[in-house]
This record gives C-alpha cells, structure tokens and sequence, in this order.
C-alpha cells in the first residue's frame, strides 16, 4: 500500500487561456480568500501554501490557430506539471487551485512522473476527451485527456508546444462521474475504448453510494493505487456552482459530491485533487459565494471532514 501523504501542498493555477472567458484566473485568490486553507486547518490537516504557479511570462499566441492558445496553455502547462511533480517529491500530496480544466494536462503529467501508477477520477459534466480535430469550439479545456491517454495518440496531430507532454495514462486508468454534455466525437472514444463512464443518469439509477464503491473497485480492484482526482465544479449542479463558464443543469447535488469526497478520503489514497473551472467573473456577488462555499466544503470533506462530524486531534473539553 501506498505510504500516505500526510501534508497538504496546495498550488494555484492562475489560468484562463484553455477556454475563451476571463475568471478563472483569479479563482485561486477567491478560494484562499473563502476560507479553503484555514478550513483544511481547522479539521486538523497540516497544510503548505505553495503559492501560485508563476505564469508572467507566457509566450502570446497568434489569433488564428488551430485550437485556441496553443503556446500559452503548452507552457503553462509544462510549468504546472515541474510544479507538481517537485511537491510530491517531497511526499506532500497535492492540491491543485485552478484554473480552466486545461490545468489536467500538466497536473496529471505530472504526477505520473512521480506515481505512474495512478488513477484518474474524473468528476465533470463533460468528458473532456476531444482532440483538436474533433473539437467544436477549439477550447483546450475540452481536450485533456486526450494530449494524456496513450490510446489517443494516433487520433492527435503533432503540436511542438506540446512536445514535453509524453502520454502518461491508459484509457483504462479514468474513471467518469457526473457526465451529462458529451460530443458525438466523445461518445466515440469512450465506447471505442470502454471507458469507464459513469453519466448522470446512472447516477439516478444507482445511487451515488454504489456508484462510488463500483468505480473505485472497477478501476483498481486492488486498492492499492493512488488517486487523482480531477474535480471541475461544472459537475455540480450550476444551482450549487453558478459561477462556472460552462454550467449545465442536473448536476450532482451536494449530498452525492460530500458522499464521493468522503469515501475518497477514506482510501487514504488520495495525492493530487485538482479543483477545476471557477469563473468568480461570471456570475453575481451572491452567486459567487455560493460557489465558493460550495466548492470549500466538497474540497474539505476530501482531506477527512465528515459531516457525521470530526473533532480535532488537540480537542479539550472545558472545565469549570
Ligand atoms: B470543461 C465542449 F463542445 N465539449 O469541447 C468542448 F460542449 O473543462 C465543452 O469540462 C468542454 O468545462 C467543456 O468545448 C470543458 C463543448
Ligand atoms: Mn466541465
Ligand atoms: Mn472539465
Ligand atoms: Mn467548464
């Protein structure tokens, strides 16, 4: 078994060039600002601020490419991946305070390069799995997992800003819960290869307990292996993260996402969560709260809050 990593490191990714909206650039002051680290404390985690990934100097990209920003998001992107690989290395895990969902291709890049053996939970509306030829909108937040998956690779055209982005998962390493918005072109790739899809659908039908204990036990049947889970708050039902570029109803409630969060606590496998596609630009002051609050308490329930309640581990009760 996994040797656990007890400290948190937490890293922003102040990024918004992988989808077309300003905000999420700023989602890591909003989330540190709602409270996410002192929260993390309180419940008697012990946590490192890493500040934020350093993306001053981005190459800027032409107008008209193919896909949208190649050369910002490959770098920033190629920083993300040293930036979490050199915390892990230090035996913290890693929470990672994005960002646009491009933020996946350096945050699982790299991890693998320190635990290859990883699994990936993938908890959104949208599969994320387009590859510049079948994506629609050309948005690099569509696309992750296919610059990440080997099997993907003959379907991907040569991108030189992408070079140092070697595939590091299998399609059979990825799990996906909350699906609800796949392209045509997704649905493809994941019947093609089988993988493991959990849309929100099934999610009715089974009921989010044993959906959750089916998909880790499907995924890695040992039990063994670490976890990353890439979270992007658009999974949630958009009544519960407004403040999101690509919100689509019927979501996750906030009862499954606490479910899901606790039992990934509980495999104590858990090295890299990435929080995904805050936009605190989107929506009004209220709405912005609420999805902060929202995606603190889902944040800490996965780092062992419980809502049956935890007392921290210097607790006295008081005397007269
Ligand atoms: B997100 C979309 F076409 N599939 O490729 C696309 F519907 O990180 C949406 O999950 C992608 O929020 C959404 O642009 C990316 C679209
Ligand atoms: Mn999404
Ligand atoms: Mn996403
Ligand atoms: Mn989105």
């Amino acid at each position: 078994v996994h040797p656990a990593r007890e400290v948190i490191g937490v890293l922003g990714f102040p990024f918004s060039k992988g989808q077309t909206y300003d905000g999420t650039e700023q989602a890591p002051h909003y989330l540190r600002d709602a409270g996410i680290i002192k929260n993390l404390q309180a419940q008697g985690n012990t946590v490192v601020d890493h500040g934020d990934v350093n993306l001053e100097s981005l190459p800027v990209d032409e107008p008209n490419t193919d896909i949208r920003n190649p050369k910002s998001v490959g770098t920033a992107n190629k920083k993300l991946s040293d930036a979490i690989s050199r915390i892990l290395k230090t035996n913290q895990s890693v929470l990672t305070l994005g960002g646009d969902h491009s933020m996946a291709i350096g945050s699982i890049h790299g991890h693998a390069q320190v635990e290859p053996n990883l699994v990936v939970v993938w908890v959104d509306a949208h599969a994320d799995i387009n590859t510049p030829l079948t994506s629609i909108s050309r948005n690099i937040h569509g696309m992750p997992l296919a610059f990440l998956a080997k099997e993907l690779q003959e379907y991907m055209p040569d991108m030189p800003e992408f070079d140092w982005c070697k595939p590091c998962i299998s399609v059979r390493d990825i799990v996906y819960i909350g699906l609800r918005d796949v392209d045509p072109s997704e649905k493809v790739f994941i019947e093609k290869f089988g993988i493991l899809a959990h849309y929100m659908e099934d999610v009715e039908k089974y009921g989010v307990k044993e959906l959750i204990e089916r998909s880790l036990s499907q995924i890695d049947p040992s039990g063994t292996r670490p976890i990353h889970v890439s979270f992007d708050v658009d999974g949630m039902d958009p009544a519960l993260t407004p403040a999101t570029g690509t919100p689509v109803p019927g979501g996750l409630s906030l009862k499954d996402c606490c479910y899901l969060a606790e039992e990934i606590a509980i495999t104590g496998r858990l090295s890299v969560l990435d929080i995904a596609e805050v936009n605190p630009l989107l929506s009004s002051e209220e709405d912005r709260n609420l999805t902060m609050t929202n995606t603190v308490n889902v944040t800490t329930k996965f780092y062992g809050n419980r809502r049956k309640s935890i007392t921290p581990p210097d607790y006295e009760l008081p005397r007269p």
